[in-house]
């Protein structure tokens, strides 16, 4: 019997896979069919895949052409299958020619001619396509302007931006000098990255004008005006996405699911410090921009409410001030008291600090090196080192790339799980408000 292993994502089957599946059948008697696991794709750049794996081995499996079908979850898998399974022949479509010549060493090599006119991802993008604009000068929308590039199905438009030099120069032929209402009428969808005191402002025109909204953090700057998007978004049927990018990055969310399977015990405390300095000349930045509770704020607090959640008993604010009648805080810190655990949040753009992040329990903590935000690795740390465990997932473009293929889904399906619920954008909301009321606050001078 020849055995013939053939691998693939195999996403939105169509007759070019099927033609390549007969024909790798009619290489031998015995077809083996390796999927690609989720994990192992996105590790590999292909971001967009629509389908699960289950539905994707399962539209394999209807084909009736695979006499076995496999999982493919590891770089360098192929040459365990290979020897496990007594493979033959390998093959695969000519697209790949010579990419795998180093299995010639285990088996016969095969490249099989292509199916010319059909990809999957010219049928993800014939799906729905999106126009996809900004708002803003932030200097990371060229990010999402290189992450849009990768999403299939959308397509960037412009930006509407009023500080040009805010731009690398490759960046400033997308810049679109209009009022943004005009600039929305060309978009289904906008990332909103203009200075926080103009986001509710923004977001409040573009989902009454029936567009998408994925924007920075925080929403808003009280509870009430970011319950009344939401309530726009719903009446407009339109999808509002907070963006932090922290909760799209593969190393963060695989750490919040140890967390809640109790890999270090009960939650008993969050640690999480994000600073930055600001250049000495401010001169260009608003009062709303020099604020370090506003810049990062969201993303300081999101792993204390997405662990410990929003039902607090008390919280305390202590900020040190840039200037005491803007209320602009060079460093803030914030200790939250629940029924039975702590956290502690500190924030700076006029103080630097280890940005660290810690979640210590019952049985172990979770240790995520500086800067934690954006971080591919954390520990898992025991009272008996030889326990700890490291993990490691690379992280493409800050978790852009996985942030714009998630509000792409959204809007597409509306089926997608916000990776940030409702109630914590309210809360974070509600911080923001509470510190410019000065609720629970303590002035300090530094
Ligand atoms: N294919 C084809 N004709 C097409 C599209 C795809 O012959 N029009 C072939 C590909 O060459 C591949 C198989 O169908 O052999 C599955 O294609 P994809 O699902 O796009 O997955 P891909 O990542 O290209 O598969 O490690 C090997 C790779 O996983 C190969």
């Amino acid at each position: 019997m020849i055995k013939v292993i053939t691998y693939g994502t195999y996403d939105l089957l169509h007759y070019g896979h099927i033609n390549l599946l007969k024909r790798a059948k009619a290489l031998g008697d015995y077809l083996i069919v390796g999927v690609t696991a989720d994990d192992f794709d996105r590790e590999r750049g292909k971001i967009n895949v629509q389908q699960s794996l289950m539905e994707r081995i399962e539209n394999v499996r209807a084909t009736g052409i695979a006499d076995k079908i496999i999982v493919e979850e590891y770089e360098g898998q192929k040459i365990d299958d290979i020897e496990r399974y007594g493979v033959d022949i390998f093959t695969v479509g000519s697209d790949w020619k010579g990419v795998f010549d180093y299995l010639k060493e285990y088996c016969k090599v095969v490249y099989l001619d292509r199916t010319e006119g059909i990809s999957s991802t010219q049928l993800r993008s014939e799906r729905q396509l999106m126009n996809f604009g900004a708002i803003g000068d932030a200097p990371y929308i060229c990010k999402f302007i290189k992450g849009s590039r990768l999403v299939d199905g959308m397509n960037f438009v412009g930006v509407c931006a009023t500080k040009a030099n805010s731009f690398p120069k490759c960046d400033r032929e997308f810049i679109v000098k209009k009022p943004v209402p005009q600039f929305l009428e060309s978009v289904d969808a906008v990332y909103i990255a203009s200075p926080v005191d103009k986001h509710f402002e923004h977001a409040s025109v573009a989902l009454a004008n029936k567009k998408h909204v994925l924007m920075e953090s925080p929403l808003a700057l009280t509870r009430s005006e970011c319950a009344k998007l939401f309530e726009d978004a719903k009446a407009n049927d339109c999808v509002l996405f907070e963006s932090i990018k922290t909760a799209y990055s593969m190393a963060y969310n695989r750490l919040l699911l140890l967390v809640k399977a109790g890999k270090i015990g009960k939650v008993v405390s969050v640690e999480t410090t994000c600073t930055s300095l600001i250049s000495d000349d401010k001169s260009d930045l608003s009062a709303a921009e020099l604020k370090s509770i506003y810049d990062w704020g969201p993303t300081a607090l999101l792993p204390v409410f997405q662990i410990l959640g929003t039902d607090y008993v008390s919280k305390s604010i202590v900020a040190g001030y840039f200037d005491n009648e803007q209320k602009t805080d060079a460093f803030t810190n914030i200790r939250f008291v629940y029924k039975d655990a702590v956290a502690s949040v500190k924030v700076g753009k006029g103080v630097k600090s280890e940005g660290e992040m810690i979640i210590s329990g019952t049985k172990g903590y979770i240790y995520v090196p500086a800067p934690w935000w954006k971080t591919e690795y954390f520990e898992i740390r025991y009272e008996d080192s030889n326990d700890n465990k490291r993990f490691f997932y690379q992280l493409d473009n800050e978790g852009i790339n996985y942030e714009l293929v998630s509000f792409y889904k959204d809007v597409e399906t509306k089926t997608a799980v916000p990776h940030i619920s409702k109630e914590i954008s309210l809360e974070i909301a509600g911080i923001m408000e509470d510190f410019d009321n000065g609720v629970d606050l303590t002035e300090i001078k530094i």
